[in-house]
């Protein structure tokens, strides 16, 4: 049911520093060919940094955690990976069928695993209109009970911001700011909220999280790490771009889990690729901080 690559096994055992990555990203979250590059060069600077990549991911109904670069570029190239959160494991499992792992089912398979430590773009939360659609992403659920740290670089503004942190608050998840009082909206450093604490340096993040899980606080934490101000898109211009993407969505009457990837296409296409930059940089730029704290983690045992 689950199949651990060699090299990864092998580094958990000896209790050294691995890193979980997420396949939606690569399935549903960029096109071809830059959604294959930016997996193999976060995978490089994983390994860069002094940790061992492991892609997660569903193929014939085995949780895979690490990834050959031909399932890579299966993941890429396919449009028949299913997108897989909690509720849709066992089905996949069941049916022998290919899924793409969101953060929750990543979260699941990296924990079963002995993975602390997970690096991805952004996470899902609760979406705008969510007090009336009830539309709240099972990553916040997830956050709650699965104790593995996500490092992202906050969450899209596609996204009601105050209400997802009001979420993570009542389910006791710390959110973590690198080096930063204000949570980051993805393409941008700035929502306009507070982060719950801010971390000097992720030494200080890895102390967090060994006395919680320690405690027996199970559950999650997000280390939200802001987008370098030298690749950030204007707040206006993705806020503008977010507005046109939403109006489409509800016209098209698109929700459930369609709602994400499709608002995630037509950020795409609304900023005509600039977004698609950002988010690459920004999924290195975690992958750098990410790797980091998996190594600190590693020393504190
Ligand atoms: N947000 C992003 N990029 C992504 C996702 C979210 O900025 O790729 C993906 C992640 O895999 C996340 C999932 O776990 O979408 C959330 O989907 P939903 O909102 O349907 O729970
Ligand atoms: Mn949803």
């Amino acid at each position: 049911m689950i199949q651990i690559k060699e090299e990864v096994r092998k580094a958990l055992e000896e209790g050294r520093a691995v890193v979980a990555l997420e396949s939606t990203i690569i399935s549903h979250g960029m096109p071809y060919p830059e959604n294959l590059e930016t997996a193999l060069a976060v995978e490089k600077i994983v390994r860069e940094a002094g940790a061992l990549p492991a892609t997660i991911a569903i193929l014939d109904g085995v949780m895979k955690v690490g990834l050959s670069q031909e399932e890579l570029h299966y993941l890429a190239t396919t449009k028949d990976a299913l997108k897989v959160s909690r509720r849709d494991i066992p089905y996949v499992l069941a049916n022998k069928k290919n899924g793409a792992t969101t953060v929750a089912a990543t979260m699941i398979i990296a924990k079963l695993a002995g993975i602390r430590v997970f690096v991805t773009g952004g996470i899902g939360g609760v979406h705008r209109g969510g007090e009336d659609s009830l539309d709240v992403s099972a990553d916040l659920m997830e956050l709650a009970r699965t104790s593995v740290a996500v490092v992202c670089a906050g969450a899209k503004s596609i996204l009601d911001i105050g209400r997802t942190l009001e979420v993570l608050e009542t389910h006791g998840v710390p959110v973590l700011g690198y080096k930063t009082n204000e949570f980051p909206s993805f393409y941008t450093p700035h929502s306009g909220y507070p982060v719950d604490y801010s971390m000097e340096d992720t030494m200080e993040v890895a102390k967090i999280l060994k006395s919680k899980w320690d405690l027996g606080l199970e559950g999650g934490v997000v280390l939200a790490v802001p987008i370098l101000e030298e690749v950030a898109l204007e707040d206006a211009t993705i806020e503008e771009a977010i507005k046109t993407a939403l109006v489409h969505a509800k016209e098209l009457g698109i929700h459930g889990k369609e709602l994400t990837p499709y608002l995630l296409d037509e950020l795409k296409r609304v900023t005509a690729g600039s977004s698609l930059k950002a988010n690459i940089e920004l999924v290195y730029n975690n992958a750098r901080v990410g790797s980091s704290l998996a190594v600190e983690l590693a020393k504190l045992g």
